[in-house]
């Protein structure tokens, strides 16, 4: 046993440099702050405080990152001492200074790590950042005490509202480290930390208040923060936590302070909503690992791409791939529509660069990234070709064997379709193991959700290369199987069917959507049909011969949503804020009354089990048909590419964090009045009566 104990490197060594202690964190594969790192960067630091030929400390990270946090896995059980803060105190009284030397990333409890050092140094590559809130907590310690004493309040409320890092110059910038490195990390932090032992100056944060005074009486920060977040973070507990502790710094001495921050922390890390954002957090990690893809698997590089089809969705994709620096030929039948689909294009970046989001420098040289043209010949140079052409299988088959004629050899061959067959697209190729379905969601330059649909011969290489593209371009992949909607349509289909019942029951659409609007969701179904256009689907039941009463008597009249100014709703000339439109009630009356319906009250929480309870059903069946790997790659696609509030976890989490047998007992009630919608699926029955959770289910092979 000793003798195998011996052999595990350990995690957090001490050596020497001269009179400079070294203590090196060494926890692949980022450096997490677990029990044990804490441990032994408290012993580290005790031991060269008290070791008289010590004369300074660098703390320092192995690997490709400086720490990047507390240890998540770690939140679900009760906090082991030393706790962070008793480590962080143990640095702050440290008799010899101590400095940080941050590389990679040094975010949430690595960057209050470093605050706690008395200087900071960094490569100009290092970010820094409290990420905290996207994790449904807020730091816990110590940075909303020490970040507004080093970088002032409104820079601090800013950092941890938002959870965004920032780089090594802008991190100088704000005071919150002291040197960017440009030669040798190692070497700078042990000469300043030689300098400042000779000098015997170790400022400590907690002992400057220069930047909370400067805040004193301002209580107008704290009111524009909260307005921010009522937009930005509707419904979500941590942002506001955050004010409140960063105010407790302006408000309190720095140890009540401290004591402030930790119990809002560790309140905030046993609610429901932290454990959601938890769970989608490892979510999207566990999304990127597909079995039969490994790290052998061969990536093709992506040198250049071609997006066939200058519409929303492929002008959307080129700006994602020239965004990302792909070179792109956007290809079109005509002139006009090529026309058009640039123009768009570059009001598109110009809007994000007038907010801020780019520079404007940057409008023209990712314009320049994008070639026109109205020669499919011109796609042979593309290492990938995206389709993004009318949804109609005819059509984009057509456009495939086409595609085919032109690619070069190894080229991925990609179609955006949101609902047709991959395959019967793949075999309109010779290559159907090039063919791969990418998803984008729409707006695509927007939307982080990229579905990758796995056709029956889909190469695995292709699947790679499909992934890290993803990444690439950041976009959060998915990959799913061939299924008419894939994962995210399909479910949506499902709660498209009852809500289109419940307005015919008695809801009215306003009621309908402020239900889902109050869940956390950006808009409901009907606001969201407005903004998609109506005319789409109509076209798409009359092709089937289909009906929806409602729907189609408002296509009748024209009302096509916002792009007509009245759709489910009304809207004002230049507004997209959708008025509830009586006209549109008149129509749902007497489109009940024509079917017989007598109409009721419908309570909002019916409303909800209405719409999302469907939604986890057919999430059930597609887990059991293989068409999606795991529940959370089913809650991923909801939260990033439909806007299912994140603090709820994904329709799958949600249904666990209720109770899954809780759930199924609702689905029986209401499929004895509402139908098969709700007759819960064989793997809902299994695990509810298992007594477990979808979360129980093994992850795939
Ligand atoms: C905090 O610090 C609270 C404090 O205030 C104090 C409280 C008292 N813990 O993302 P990647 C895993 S809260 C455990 O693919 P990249 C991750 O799951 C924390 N595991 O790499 C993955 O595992 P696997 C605040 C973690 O290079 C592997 O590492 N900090 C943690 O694309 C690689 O991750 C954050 O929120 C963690 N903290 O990106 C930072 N972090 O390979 C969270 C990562 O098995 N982390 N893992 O799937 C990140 O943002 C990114 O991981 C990072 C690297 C940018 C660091």
């Amino acid at each position: 046993m000793a003798e195998a104990a011996d052999r595990t490197p350990p995690l957090v060594r001490t050596d020497r440099d001269g009179d400079i202690a070294r203590i090196t964190v060494a926890n692949p594969p980022v450096n997490a702050l677990s029990h044990a790192v804490r441990s032994g960067i408290l012993a580290a630091v005790q031991a060269a405080d008290a070791d008289a030929g010590v004369a300074a400390i660098v703390l320092r990270c192995d690997g490709r990152t400086f720490v990047a946090g507390a240890d998540i896995t770690e939140f679900g059980r009760p906090a082991q001492e030393p706790i962070l803060s008793t480590v962080l105190a143990a640095i702050d009284a440290s008799s010899k200074p101590v400095v940080a030397a941050i590389h990679g990333t040094a975010l949430g409890g690595g960057l209050e790590l470093a605050l706690a050092c008395h200087w900071r140094v960094a490569v100009q590559s290092a970010r820094v950042g409290l990420p905290e809130v996207k994790l449904g907590i807020i730091p816990g310690g110590g940075g909303t005490q020490r970040l507004p004493r080093a970088a002032g309040v409104a820079k601090a409320l800013d950092m941890i509202t938002s959870g965004e890092m920032i780089g090594a110059d802008a991190a100088l910038a704000a005071g919150i480290i002291d040197q960017v490195v440009a030669g040798d990390l190692d070497r700078a932090a042990v000469e300043l930390a030689r300098a400042k032992a000779a000098e015997g100056a170790m400022p400590r944060l907690r002992d400057r208040d220069e930047r909370t005074a400067e805040a004193r009486g301002q209580s107008g920060l704290f009111d524009a923060a909260r307005a921010a977040m009522a937009r930005r973070a509707r419904g979500r507990t941590a942002p506001e936590y955050a004010i409140r502790a960063v105010q407790a710094a302006v408000e309190l001495p720095f140890d009540e302070g401290i004591a402030y921050e930790r119990a809002l922390c560790d309140e905030l890390k046993a609610s429901a909503q932290s454990r959601a954002q938890r769970h989608i957090f490892f979510a999207e990690r566990d999304a990127a690992k597909v079995p039969g893809v490994g790290r052998d698997t061969p990536v093709a590089r992506i040198g250049q791409a071609a997006v066939i089809g200058a519409g929303t969705m492929g002008g959307g994709i080129a700006m994602c791939l020239a965004s990302a620096g792909i070179p792109v030929t956007l290809i079109e039948t005509t002139q006009p529509a090529l026309d058009r689909g640039l123009a768009t294009i570059r009001s598109n970046y110009e809007a994000t660069a007038r907010r801020g989001g780019m520079a404007a420098a940057d409008v023209e040289t990712r314009m320049g990234l994008i070639r026109p043209s109205l020669a499919m010949a011109d796609l042979a140079g593309a290492d990938l070709v995206i389709e993004a052409v009318f949804e109609d299988t005819a059509i984009k088959k057509a456009v495939f064997a086409e595609i085919d004629r032109h690619a070069k050899a190894g080229a991925v061959l990609a179609t955006n379709t949101s609902t047709l067959d991959v395959n019967a697209i793949a075999a309109a190729t010779g290559r159907p193991e090039s063919v791969v379905g990418l998803h984008f969601f729409s707006p695509a330059n927007v939307m982080k959700l990229l579905e990758i649909v796995r056709g029956a011969r889909t190469d695995a290489g292709v699947l790679a290369t499909s992934l890290a593209l993803a990444k690439r371009i950041g976009k959060v992949p998915v990959v799913v199987g061939v299924c008419d909607g894939f994962v995210g349509n399909r479910m949506l289909r499902a709660r498209g069917r009852q809500a289109e019942r419940l307005v015919m029951e008695g809801a009215l659409p306003q009621q309908v959507d402020a239900a889902l609007y109050d869940f956390g969701f950006p808009m409901g179904p009907y606001a969201m049909g407005d903004l998609a256009g109506l005319d789409i689907g109509w076209r798409i039941r009359q092709e089937k011969g289909l009906k929806s009463a409602v729907a189609d008597r408002l296509c009748a009249l024209g009302r096509f949503g916002q792009k007509t100014g009245a759709g489910w709703f009304r809207y004002e000339a230049g507004s997209r804020t959708p008025i509830p439109d009586p006209a549109v009630e008149a129509i749902i009356l007497e489109e009940a009354a024509r079917a017989g319906i007598a109409r009721r009250e419908i309570a909002n929480a019916e409303i909800l089990d209405r719409l999302l309870l469907p939604m986890v059903n057919e999430g059930a069946r597609i887990l059991e048909e293989g068409m999606a790997l795991r529940p959370g790659d089913i809650d991923i696609v909801w939260v990033y590419g439909y806007g299912w509030p994140i603090q709820e976890g994904g329709p799958m989490h949600w249904a666990d964090a209720r109770g899954l047998a809780a759930a199924r007992d609702r689905m029986v009630e209401l499929a004895r009045q509402h139908g098969e919608d709700f007759v819960p699926a064989p793997l809902i029955e299994r695990l509810a009566a298992e007594g477990k959770g979808f979360a129980d289910l093994p992850q795939p092979a």
